[in-house]
């Protein structure tokens, strides 16, 4: 059996069914086999640090997921992996094909392939190195404990344990698999300019007419310590940490918990530093995930600095339908009563931007610890 069986038949036995991948040219004959196999559920990520995100939605509803990406992409997800994955205590597998240190045609693996091992090691990440196909016998037992215990480990391995594949010239047939879309403008020539609510007055008003089903991820910082001071709720995710990955989490939620709705509180500061994560909510558009962009035009929770972007000429409902949203799931909010009358059909939108003033509320800190957060809200999906 080649490397690639081998190990894709020892993650189905330890019951990884979600696997989150970006390529490596060592991954090609690996991820052939993927596009077959209907043992798991393959996600192709954007960037390194949406798989983290999307594990943690994954695992938060359910699920075992893995990722499997190039050991560059370590270096992407190191501050998600320690502010969310093991700050939270989630249990994440990671495989990666490791450059940089054996028959390495491109210098510019070599740097980062030869200090993984000691950036991982300084966060207490257990690695192990895959030399050659037999050393997978053994790493069973550490898949199955990484779940059990809630540990984090990868897998390094060797550029010799992959199959090669003749595959990188080949020019593949390619069809677009959605029609496009003629660009339909949404309102930008009406942008607000002059918002008058609070994100305390919109978090108020969101909130009040949410039941036991809805479940909400709240961004770092202010809009996660407003939230929890109006309602706190189990099915609500707190986040204190991995900037940039609130919409990943929910749409790793929403996708293995379809009887729930998933409401993403964003920030316009978030969702600068992550619009990578947009392609793969269009593509993967599950209905029960709507997004709602508290936009300030400045990053609140840092002292309300104003972003020179989204305080002038940045239209995120312009750029998801660029993504490939759907005009009609996309609405953009500036005053009170058009809020109110939108919330009793936000679920059916899947991007709502709702201009604030940025201002933060007078609230302490969130008094639990990220493993209670993240403890109560896996109970609450299973009520
Ligand atoms: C990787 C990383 N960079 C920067 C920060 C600091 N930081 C925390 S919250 C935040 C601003 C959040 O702004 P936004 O998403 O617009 O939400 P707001 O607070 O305005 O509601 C920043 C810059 C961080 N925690 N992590």
């Amino acid at each position: 059996m080649i490397f690639e069986e081998n190990l894709l038949d020892i993650l189905n036995e330890t019951g990884i069914n979600v696997l989150l991948t970006n390529p490596c040219a060592r991954l090609q004959t690996i991820l052939n086999l993927l596009s077959d196999d209907k043992n798991f559920d393959v996600l192709e990520i954007t960037r390194e640090e949406h798989g983290v995100g999307l594990a943690a939605g994954a695992y938060l509803a359910g699920m075992k997921p893995a990722m499997l990406i190039q050991s560059t992409g370590i270096g992407n997800i190191l501050n998600t992996v320690a502010s969310l994955t093991l700050t939270y205590q989630f249990p994440l597998l990671i495989i990666a094909s490791w450059r940089g240190v054996i028959d390495e045609p491109i210098v510019a693996q070599n740097i980062f392939g030869k200090a993984v091992e000691g950036l991982l090691s300084s966060l207490k990440i257990k690695t192990l190195i895959v030399d050659e196909n037999s050393d997978l016998s053994d790493i069973k037992k550490d898949i199955e404990r990484c779940y059990e215990q809630n540990e984090v480990i990868v897998l390094l391995c060797s550029p010799r344990v992959w199959t090669q594949s003749k595959e990188l010239y080949l020019e593949k047939e390619f069809v677009y698999s959605r029609q496009r879309k003629q660009p339909q403008k949404v309102k930008s020539d009406e942008l607000c300019i002059k918002p008058s609510m609070t994100r305390m007055e919109v978090l108020k008003d969101l909130t009040r007419n949410m039941t036991s089903n809805d479940v909400v991820i709240a961004n770092i910082g202010f809009p996660s310590r407003e939230l929890f001071h109006i309602d706190d709720q189990n099915q609500f995710f707190y986040m204190t940490g991995s900037f940039g990955q609130v919409s990943s989490i929910g749409l790793g939620i929403a996708r293995y918990k379809p009887n729930k709705h998933v409401y993403v509180l964003e920030g316009d500061g978030s969702m600068l530093m992550s619009p990578g994560i947009l392609p793969m909510i269009s593509a993967y558009s599950p209905d029960n995930l709507t997004i709602v962009c508290l936009n300030n035009g400045s990053y609140g929770s840092t002292g309300n600095q104003p972003t020179l972007y989204t305080s002038g000429f940045i239209d995120f409902c312009l750029i998801s339908q660029g993504f490939g949203f759907n005009p009609a799931g996309i609405e953009n909010i500036c005053q009170k009563d058009e809020l109110l009358n939108i919330i009793p059909q936000m679920s059916e939108f899947q991007l709502i931007q709702i201009f604030i003033r940025p201002v933060n509320a007078k609230v302490e800190r969130i008094p639990l610890t990220p493993k209670e957060i993240g403890d109560r809200f896996i109970r609450s999906l299973k009520s």
